[in-house]
């Protein structure tokens, strides 16, 4: 298990500060569509069902902000990012999970995904943005809702998320399938799969 060595304001071992805030994703830019976007919690819940919001409810969930560290595998970081948004413990008291869940899959468009251990995903800081400042997302940058999770590259956030799946044992996500490390705690430059250690993440 990667130990976090996170400290605020900081440069993780590797990085650089960018200026500006640079777009970085694979594939193309989803229109958003608002009568057919849902956010759906399902997978392993407490009572096996599944929760589904439209945009309209989702707009509606309590707003929290949060101030964090921003930090791309590719070896820029951002410090002192300001989002706002849903925390994700929010999202776990509403819809909550089954007791046996250790892990969450976070759902985008087009497929994409990303595997986040329960302690990352509930990390206070952790939140599903859907403002930048006081700025709503622009459509590249995650428009209507992103994942941010600080504690880890910024990879393990997807933009334009659809919905989280409980998961009571540990799978990879899109990036952890090809390539990058399955925890990515940039404190510990655990960036790509071949420097895992036994007991990191599912065999690929
Ligand atoms: N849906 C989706 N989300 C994604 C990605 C992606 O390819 N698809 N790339 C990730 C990566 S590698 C980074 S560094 C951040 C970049 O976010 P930004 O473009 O808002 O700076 O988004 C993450 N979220
Ligand atoms: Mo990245």
């Amino acid at each position: 298990m990667g130990e976090s060595g996170r400290r605020e304001g900081e440069l993780p071992p590797g990085q650089r500060v960018q200026r500006g805030w640079p777009v970085t994703h694979y594939g193309p830019v989803p229109r958003f569509k608002s009568d057919r976007w849902e956010f759906r919690v399902f997978g392993a819940t407490a009572d096996g069902g599944k929760t589904c919001w439209n945009h309209q409810e989702f707009s509606a969930l309590p707003y929290t902000t949060v101030v964090a560290d921003f930090h791309c595998v590719t070896k820029f970081s951002m410090l002192g990012m300001e989002w706002g948004g849903v925390a994700t413990e929010t999202v776990l008291k509403l819809a909550p999970p089954a007791d046996d869940v250790t892990h969450v899959m976070v759902w985008a468009e087009y497929g994409f995904s990303s595997n986040l251990r329960l302690d990352d995903f509930l990390d206070p800081q952790s939140i599903f943005a859907t403002h930048r400042g006081a700025e709503p997302l622009t459509a590249e940058h995650g428009f209507p809702v992103r994942m941010i999770v600080p504690t880890l590259y910024a990879w393990k956030g997807p933009k334009w998320v659809r919905g989280i799946e409980y998961m009571t044992a540990d799978r990879r996500g899109f990036w952890e399938e090809r390539g990058y490390h399955n925890l990515g705690d940039p404190w510990s430059e655990q960036r790509y799969s071949y420097q895992e250690s036994p007991g990191d993440g599912p065999e690929l």
